[in-house]
């Protein structure tokens, strides 16, 4: 008798021992939302969050339901301007993050997407990312990252787009989700945030055979952003971990539940956040969603904009700066590499970033190191070295390497270390 009572308590206690990976939600517990301020200071400092970034900032601000209003003013000032001056000069995808962003929830803003008719021109820029692959052996304009970001914000905001289109290009065997042969977690992520909004939306009746066609590249999909999991449980690399999370989050039906810990992957950020890897507005912006359990699909300009107490009460204390211990010099090695390679020594000072080598590189010689560089959302983009520029429709670029492994920051953000081989490098991906 006795027995038969302990057992449900029995059962009670194997439950709660189950590992936390079977958790059907996996997201950072109210208690643990001081290991979010971090990215909150980030990308709530003016100091940084400028011009492109300014979109993927507020979206991921109202996503979480962060509600600053001088920082939310600040945001929609710099994206409207933007707008305003260089609308032409904007990519499809810049578009679509204004409009994901600008929409996010029911507010006065909304306005500014449909008096400037931002959806049709996205329409616009989209059909001309698709007639650029036509022209040029299947090479969009940008990249699928861009063009998924497109679809999405077609797809929520009510844009035309044929279904049929879509389950074309989206093909996971499409030489665009691979950059030099690596597949780009990005962009399938991204890809299957958009997929998954088509397939919602879609209509068995109509567009049944399409559907379907979708639902296999989801799957094709979601294998191989998993086979991209590290043993640490980041995905591809820490910058492409929320957005994966996110596609994995929005695709439970395409994997078991035994193949992601989710748990594991969220530590691992934590920890990442503690060591300050996510120090750009950018990075923060595209982590934190899903480490609240949002995704990009949780977008609806319908719903009433909330504001999370527990994220607006403290005010965050600024992040620490990166700082360098002593004014001394570092030496490192600097060499640019087309079909022969260019070298020199460099000297700079401890804590200097990949572009202070360059920018000393052509201190010493102008016609051997020169190089040009275009602000993008992640900071300076090199377009050219020697005179050589990068070209989208012929897949070229100029890789960034450290000991002749590819680097996984940018030429504003990779901190040098003295005696480090630095090299840029003409590729293709
Ligand atoms: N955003 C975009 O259009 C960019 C999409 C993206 C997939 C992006 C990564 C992912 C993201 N979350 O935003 C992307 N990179 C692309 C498409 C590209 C290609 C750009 C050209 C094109 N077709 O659009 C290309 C050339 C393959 C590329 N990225 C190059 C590079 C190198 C830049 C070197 C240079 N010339 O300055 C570099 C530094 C890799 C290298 N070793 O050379 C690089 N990218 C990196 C590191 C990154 C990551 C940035 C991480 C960081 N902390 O700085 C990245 C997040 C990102 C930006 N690239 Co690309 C990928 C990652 O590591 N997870 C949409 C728009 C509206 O904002």
């Amino acid at each position: 008798m006795r027995q038969s009572h302990q057992l449900p308590l029995v059962g009670l206690l194997l439950f709660s021992l189950i590992p936390s990976q079977l958790c059907e939600i996996c997201e950072v517990s109210k208690e643990n939302y001081f290991r979010l301020q971090p990215l909150i200071s980030t990308m709530i400092s003016s100091k940084y969050t400028r011009g492109i970034q300014a979109s993927n900032v507020l979206l991921s601000l109202r996503l979480v339901g962060i509600q600053k209003q001088d920082t939310e003013q600040r945001l929609i000032q710099q994206i409207e301007e933007n707008v305003k001056s260089r609308s032409s000069d904007l990519t499809s995808g810049q578009v679509a993050l204004i409009i994901l962003a600008l929409g996010e929830c029911q507010n006065p803003d909304e306005r500014f997407i449909y008096d400037n008719n931002l959806v049709s021109q996205l329409e616009t820029k989209f059909q001309a990312e698709v007639e650029n692959m036509g022209a040029h052996n299947c090479t969009p304009l940008t990249n699928y990252y861009q063009l998924s970001l497109d679809v999405l914000a077609l797809c929520l905001f009510n844009g035309n787009y044929s279904i049929r289109q879509v389950a074309e290009l989206f093909n996971p065997e499409n030489k665009n989700y691979y950059f030099s042969g690596q597949f780009s977690v990005d962009t399938g992520a991204m890809a299957v945030l958009a997929l998954t909004c088509v397939e919602r939306k879609g209509q068995i009746e109509t567009d049944g055979e399409y559907l379907n066609h979708i639902k296999k590249h989801k799957k094709s999909l979601v294998k191989k952003i998993l086979s991209e999991k590290k043993e640490n449980g980041l995905i591809g690399n820490k910058f492409s971990t929320g957005e994966a999370m996110q596609a994995l989050f929005v695709s439970s039906e395409y994997y078991n539940k035994n193949e992601w810990n989710c748990q594991q992957t969220l530590d691992t950020v934590f920890k990442e956040i503690s060591q300050g890897a996510f120090s750009i507005p950018i990075a923060a912006a595209q982590i934190l969603p899903a480490l609240v359990g949002k995704t990009y699909l949780d977008i609806n300009k319908d719903s009433p904009c909330v504001s999370d107490p527990d994220f607006n009460s403290p005010t965050p204390k600024p992040t620490s700066e990166r700082y360098t211990n002593s004014p001394s010099n570092i030496l490192v090695h600097y060499s640019v590499k087309i079909n022969r390679t260019y070298s020199t020594n460099v000297a700079v000072l401890n804590g200097s970033v990949f572009l202070n080598v360059m920018e000393a590189a052509r201190e010493k010689n102008e016609t051997i190191f020169r190089f040009t560089v275009e602000e993008s959302s992640w900071g300076p983009y090199i377009t050219s070295v020697q005179g050589l520029k990068a070209n989208n429709n012929d897949r070229t670029y100029w890789q960034l390497l450290s000991e002749g492994k590819p680097l996984s920051q940018g030429v504003g953000s990779y901190v040098v270390h003295d005696g480090e081989n630095l090299e840029v490098r003409w590729s293709t991906y």
